[in-house]
This record gives structure tokens, sequence and C-alpha cells, in this order.
């Protein structure tokens, strides 16, 4: 623990890891089948060591994305599988529910001992590692300690601060993507009945890019493939996303795709884990013989942001070929359902191979080799994560994704189609429950209809904006529902210092975080339930729902025991402090928590799609949404599939600076550290680190562990600096560099979003590294 106050995630002043001091780090290539016996000794020592779980928690892995019955893995959005298999779990997954159902709690003994300002010093894992929050807490500026509070006083308390704001423009409320669809209707249903659409959320900084480009090419704010795609895809691009960490149980479709004799594209700068081989992660066979499965044909290890150009090239390999082979177009497909394709056609012969390969680091011959696939192919799934959404230009990227799709009729039919791997569990369902900050007119006219309430039409803050707005003064008031917000947001300093000027932070949570102990003048802490954990309402169990990455929604039901007997469930605390802010109101909140059945007939009135919800939910793999672009339906202005049609951007370096992607390691949950090493990636006992390509390490006079400081240049000329971190050389293309959030949010300037997607650019600060003196 550090000695002043948090100010940067420098190693001397607050590092999120477990810092250990003690620890030595070391560096050595990591050469096993990804998940396996590592993955399996890795939860074992994680369950029993760390979390003291070893019994209940095998019976809630056992109950853990099981078909008919048990929760939902709160770990990722990757759907379940669908072929009557009763167990579907990965590490990462097991980790993450071990994670809630710790046996450490976070009492109000806790918040006595220790001031708030003291705590503002612990890092992000010693923060959380204190365990599950047993009590509501109320922030007490006096003693500056967090002192209990009953839930009644809580309510009032937070009922009378919006009541007594002369603007409901003045608050805002964040959604994580773990909140269940329930209380996420509940949720925008109150603050819309405030009177504001201020519904920043996490997907501001995620997959923003994917629903604004899927929308403007097909309609449809969501990829449009099911899990089945991916087991008949005769290719499968799988872009910028790190899966053996992030969606381990894709692992399984990646090695079932190999073994029927697929091809399987990686492109990402990083040779991660996952475009290796991997050990399926819940065949016991496989791991009792140590049979490793191949989970890659091709890697393409292209420049960090260089994708827009692979794909620019693909597509002129594509024309190319069409030249002199009329199959190699779908020609009917592209007469019939699209429009735009001629004058993108002369986008791509205008750009020259010279640029495509200067712009993406790959060489002709390379591109050419993956066009050929994916030409070989009749049907070909592209997906992509982070590492194309968190860029200036995710949304063209995205979009020439589609336009690359297009050409060959990959859309609608088998096997085929564009198919974004979203992150939180439930940050899918969230957007498709109405929150958004710019919600459609339709949304809006249904939901004022069915709930009877005046609807604000205006566009309210994203993430971003709330917090330029808590900056300039112009947010009295913050509610979180679940999530680390201070922590995820870009611009640690800048943020910090904007909730701090904030009037009021609530945090709804179930453990302790920076949001907590960077707060506004006064603050709440709520705890509540978690996924794993029995909801017992009025008329008996809940059971709640979540929406998967690819459009099916199912149930969940948590059978642990909570955490805590004062904890209350995330519909209950919405709906308390909803009776207590809405004095006038007409939604019938206390009716609606009595039985969550009734939240979802209200939800099937307002939702297209979620007609007959309450049975329908109950089937044992739940239902798929109906996506209009996958059947040909297109939603668009035009009435069908749009090509768009960009001129290449030129995002190449002046000499000296590197692009950094700031990534997670294989041991964090985003802002939720489980320990200081990165398996996969060779790493031990060091979270305060840069990957770097060896020319560039030569270029500076650096060898490994050499310290830096690492500054960043923002568009507006400012700068940002970290200390002190250690250089490891890896096999990334010279010109790009990596590291870990939340760490290097530091670096990240608040003004720095995308233009198109107005998300923060995570995955591209332009930074120098320099000796640290
Ligand atoms: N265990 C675990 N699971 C998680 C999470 C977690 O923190 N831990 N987080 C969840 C959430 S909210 C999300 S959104 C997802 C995130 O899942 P990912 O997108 O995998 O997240 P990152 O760790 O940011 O990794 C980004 C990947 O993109 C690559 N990359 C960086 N820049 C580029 C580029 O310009 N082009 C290409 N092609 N690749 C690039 C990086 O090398 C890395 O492999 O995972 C979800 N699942
Ligand atoms: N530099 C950089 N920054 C990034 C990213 C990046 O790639 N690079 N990725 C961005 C992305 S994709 C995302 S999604 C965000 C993540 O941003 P968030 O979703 O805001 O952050 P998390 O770390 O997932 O939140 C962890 C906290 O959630 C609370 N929690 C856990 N479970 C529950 C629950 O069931 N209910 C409630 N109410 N609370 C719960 C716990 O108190 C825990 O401390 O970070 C973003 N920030
Ligand atoms: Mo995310």
């Amino acid at each position: 623990m550090a000695d002043g106050p948090f100010t940067s995630y420098d190693p001397d002043s607050g590092p999120s890891g477990a810092a250990d001091r003690d620890a030595v780090p070391k560096v050595k290539p990591y050469h096993h089948p990804a998940a396996g016996w590592g993955a399996a000794m890795a939860v074992g020592k994680f369950m029993v060591l760390k979390e003291h779980e070893p019994l209940i928690g095998t019976k809630a892995i056992l109950e853990m994305n099981h078909a008919s019955h048990g929760f939902d893995c709160p770990g990722c959005a990757w759907p379940d599988a669908t072929d009557g298999l009763l167990l579907d779990v990965c590490e990462n997954g097991i980790k993450h529910v071990t994670w809630e159902m710790t046996h450490k709690r976070c009492t109000p003994e806790f918040f006595a001992e220790h001031t708030v300002s003291e705590l503002a010093t612990w890092s992000d894992y010693d923060l959380e590692d204190q365990g599950r929050l047993t009590h509501p807490m109320v922030y007490d500026a006096e003693t500056d300690h967090y002192v209990p509070i009953s839930w009644p006083d809580a309510f009032e308390m937070v009922g009378k601060a919006l009541r007594e704001l002369p603007d409901p423009n003045l608050a805002a409320f964040y959604t994580s993507g773990r909140l269940g669809n329930e209380a996420t209707f509940l949720y925008q249903l109150m603050v819309r009945e405030l009177g504001t659409n201020n519904l920043p959320d996490c997907s501001n900084m995620c997959h923003e890019a994917s629903g604004r480009a899927l929308q403007a090419s097909l309609g449809t704010g969501k990829g449009t493939c099911d899990i089945e795609d991916w087991d008949k895809a005769d290719a499968l691009f799988v872009m910028g996303i790190n899966a053996a960490s992030n969606a381990p149980r894709m692992l399984t479709a990646l090695a079932e795709a190999h073994k029927r004799g697929a091809q399987i594209v990686h492109v990402n700068p990083l040779v991660e884990a996952g475009a290796r081989n991997t050990i399926i992660p819940h065949d016991f066979a496989a791991m009792a013989t140590f049979h490793a499965t191949k989970t890659s044909t091709m890697n393409m290890q292209v420049r960090i942001g260089g994708d827009f150009a692979l794909m620019r090239g693909i597509a002129k390999h594509v024309l190319e070929e069409a030249e002199t082979d009329p199959k190699a177009l779908d020609h009917e497909f592209i007469e019939r359902y699209t429009t735009g394709f001629d004058d993108y056609v002369r986008e791509v012969k205008d750009t020259t191979w010279a640029e495509i390969q200067r712009q993406s680091g790959l060489s002709e011959n390379e591109i050419r080799k993956a066009a050929g696939i994916y030409c070989d192919s009749d049907r070909t799934v592209i997906s992509w994560c982070l590492g194309i959404t968190q860029h200036e230009h995710g949304v063209d990227t995205i979009r020439e994704i589609v336009n690359v799709l297009l050409l060959r009729g990959n859309l609608g039919r088998e096997g085929a189609g564009p198919s974004p791997v979203r992150g939180h569990s439930n940050v899918q369902g969230n957007r498709t429950c109405g929150i958004a900050n710019n919600p459609t007119t339709e949304f809006l006219d249904r939901l004022a209809q069915v709930c009877k309430i005046d609807v604000p039409r205006e566009n309210g803050y994203d993430v971003v904006g709330t917090i330029q707005a808590m900056q300039a003064g112009k947010l009295e008031f913050f509610l979180s529902m679940g999530g680390n917000f201070v922590a995820a947001a870009p611009d640690s300093a800048y943020t910090f210092a904007a909730f701090q000027k904030c009037g009021f932070t609530v945090n709804v949570s179930t453990k302790l975080n920076r949001s907590h102990v960077i707060h506004g003048k006064r603050a709440l802490i709520l705890p509540c339930i978690g996924r794993t954990e029995r909801d017992i309402q009025r008329r008996g169990p809940q059971i709640t729902s979540m929406e998967n990455g690819m459009a099916v929604v199912h149930m969940s039901r948590g059978m642990k025991k909570p955490a805590s007997p004062h904890l209350l469930s995330e519909p209950a605390i919405l709906a308390g402090i909803a009776k207590a802010a809405l004095p006038e109101t007409k939604t019938p909140w206390e009716y609606y928590i009595e039985d969550y059945d009734r939240i979802r007939d209200t939800m099937s009135k307002v939702l297209p799609g979620f007609e007959d919800y309450n049975r329908r939910v109950r089937l044992p793999l739940g239902f798929r949404i109906r996506q209009p672009a996958r059947e040909l339906i297109f939603l668009t202005p035009s009435g069908k599939a749009e090509f768009s049609t960009v001129t290449l951007p030129d995002t190449i370096n002046p000499p000296g600076v590197l692009t950094l992607a700031t990534q997670r390691s294989h041991d964090q949950w985003n802002t939720s550290i489980y320990s200081d090493s990165d398996r996969y990636r060779g790493v031990k006992n060091l979270r305060t680190l840069i990957f770097m390509n060896e020319h560039d390490m030569r270029e500076r006079g650096l060898k490994e562990f050499d310290e830096v400081d690492i500054t960043s240049t923002a568009r507006d000329g400012s700068t940002r600096s970290l200390h002190r971190y250690k250089v490891v050389p890896y096999d990334i293309p010279p010109g790009c560099a990596a590291g870990y959030m939340p760490e290097m949010n530091v670096l990240c300037a608040i003004g720095d979003f995308s233009t198109e997607s107005d998300q923060p650019l995570m995955k591209s600060v332009k930074v120098t590294v320099t000796p640290s003196s």
C-alpha cells in the first residue's frame, strides 16, 4: 500500500494489482495449450487458496450455464452450448463466480477502522479483496468514514436529492453490463420518469462502434450470427480479441471448427494464446490425455489500427479475382440486397497495394493469402472485439468488414455473417431493454404509451459526456448500477477530479472499489445480491434474465444464500429509490417487485421480440430475438444493405511515437484484479509494464525490465505520464506497444474519443517511451 493519496498508477503511488513488493517479476514465453491443465490448476489454486470456496464453489459451478436451470455465468457474453451439454464453463468464468462467492466480508467494522482518505491510497486489488459488502453505508464527511445507514434512510436520502434537483438533467445514471433485464427495464423507466436520458453505460467504451456500424450498414445494431453459424462456417476470422482470456468458451468453437477442417484466421498484433492451440475447456477426457486441438490456421500480426487496411486489401483481391472468376462475387446477392456497390468498387480500385501494406503492416502476399481463404470459403463468419472498436476509425473498419462480407453474400444464411463478441454478460440486454443515452423515437413512444409516463426526448450524456459535465459543474447527482465508473473511464486524474466535484455519488455494488473511495461530496454504497445468490421476494423465489452476445435471452436463477442478510436485489433497490424520488409516480413499483413476472409482462408490451416473455424465458435454451438483417430485411434508409465508401485513412505515427493498446491481462476482470500475473503472455508478478517490439527497444537503448516513463500526447497537445514502468520485449509489430487497463487509463485523454462512435481511443494511445531518470 502506498503512503500518499492515490494520484496515478505509478508503481509507487497505488498500483491496481496485488502489489506484493517482494514478488520478483518474471517473463517467460508460454508454450502450453490454452485452457487445459494450466487453467484447471489456476482454478483450483484460486478457489482453495484465495477464496476458500472448494465445496460450495464446486456445487455452484455445476449449476452454472446449465441449459434448464442454474444461473448465467457472469463472466462474459459468449453463448452457452446448445447441444444438450450440461456444463459449459471455463477457467475465467469459474474465477469470476468464485470472486463473487468469496467468504470474505467488508463490514461496518472494516469501515470504522479505516478513513476513506486512507482507503483512497489502497490498490484496486486491496479494495476488492475485502470481500462482499454487507451493509448500506453513507459517507460521513466529519469523520471521513463510511458509516451504516438503514435502507429506508438511504432511499429517502437519494429520493430527496432527486426530488430537489431543479432539473433532472443534473443527474446521470450509469449501467455496467451485468445488470439483468428486469432491473434494467425498471432502471430506465425510473430515469425517464424522472425526465432525463442521461444513461451512460459501459457499451460507450466497448461496442458502441459495432452498434453504429451495423445499424448504418444493415439496419440492426447487433451481429446476425448465432453459435450454430460458428459451428457451420468454412472460414472464421477472429479479429482483435484475446479469446483465451476474455471469451474462453470460444476456444471450444474454434477447436471444433479446426477439427472439421475449417480455416481460422486470427488478426491481432499479438499472437494470443487462443490463436495457437487449446484443450477444450470442458472436455475432461482431452484434459486427461493432454490432447490439444489447434485453434488457428493463420495468424496475421496486423499493425494496431491497421485492420481497415487489411479488410480493404481483402476486398481488393476479391474484386481482382472477379475479373477472371465470375464466382468470386455473389452478383445476385449484390444486385438484390445491396446498394452502393459501384461506388465502393471505385474506392477500392483507388486504394493502392502500397498504401494497404503501409497501413496494415502486412505484406501483399499475406493479405492475398487471407483473401484466398475468404474466396475459397462458401460460408464465412467475421468476428471482432475491442481491438477493432476502440479506435478513431472503429465504425469505418466494421463497415469495411461488412463490405467484405457483402461481396460474397455472407449474410442471412447459415454459417455466415458479422459476429461482434460482446463483453459483459448482459451488456447487449441492457441496450435491448432501454439503456441508451440516445434512444429511438419508436422505443420512447412505446414506453410512454405502455407505462403511461411523459418521456424526455432530448439525448442525454454518454460516459465521456457525463465526466465532462461533472467537470463543468453540470452534474449534481450520479448513480451507478454496478461497475467501477472512475477506474474504467479514461483519463484517471481528470475523471477522479470530476467525480469529486459531483454533489452526490451513489454506487450499487457487490464489492468495494475505486468509485467508492473517490466520491462526491455526499456518497452512498448500496450493497446488492449477486447473480449466484437466491432472490426471494414477497411471492417467492425470483428468476432474472440476460441476453447473450448472440441475441439469445435466457433465464438465470441464483442458488446461494446471499452474502449478508442486509442485501437487497437490484430491482428492489431501484424500486426503493424510485418510490422515494417520484412521489407522484403511477408506476406500481411495489407490485413489480413482489413478482418479477409482472415486470416481464410489461416488458413484453414495450419491447419488440419479447412477446410471451414469461413463458419463453423459461424454455430450456431461452429464445432468440428476431434479427431482421438475418432474414435479409434491412431497416436502412434504402431498405438494402449499404456498402460504405470511405477513403482509407492514414493512421501512421510520426517517428518516435508508438501506438499503445491498453488491454486486459489473463488474471483480471476489467477493474477487478485477481493477481499480477498474465499466464498466457508468460508474465508473473508484474502489471506495471509495457510490451514493446525489440527493434523499438533497441532504438531507445532499452533492455528487458528497464524502467521507462511513458508519455501520451493528446489531440489537444496535452500530455499525461506514467513513470517507472518495466519494458517487456514482445512479439508485436514495430511502432506498436501494449499494456494493462485500468492502470494505463491515466494516459487516455478525456477528449480523445472517436468522432465516429464517441468511444474513448483505448487501443490507440499515442506515446513516447523514455528511460526513467
Ligand atoms: N476474463 C475476462 N473476461 C472478460 C473481461 C475481462 O476483463 N476478463 N472483460 C469483458 C469485457 S467487458 C469485454 S468488452 C471483453 C473484452 O475482450 P477483448 O477485446 O479481448 O479485450 P482486451 O483485453 O482489451 O483485448 C483486446 C485484444 O485486441 C488486440 N488488439 C489491440 N489493438 C488491436 C488492433 O488495432 N487490431 C487488432 N486486430 N487487434 C488489436 C489485443 O492484442 C488483444 O488481444 O471481454 C469480456 N470478458
Ligand atoms: N484503458 C481501457 N479502459 C477500459 C477498457 C479498455 O479496454 N481499456 N475497457 C472498457 C470496457 S470494454 C468496459 S466494459 C469497462 C468496464 O467498466 P465497468 O463495468 O464499470 O467495471 P467493472 O470492472 O466490470 O466493475 C467491477 C465492479 O462491479 C461491481 N459488481 C460486480 N458484480 C456486480 C453485480 O452483480 N451487481 C452490481 N450492482 N455490481 C456488481 C463490483 O462492485 C466491482 O467492483 O471498462 C472500460 N475501460
Ligand atoms: Mo466491455
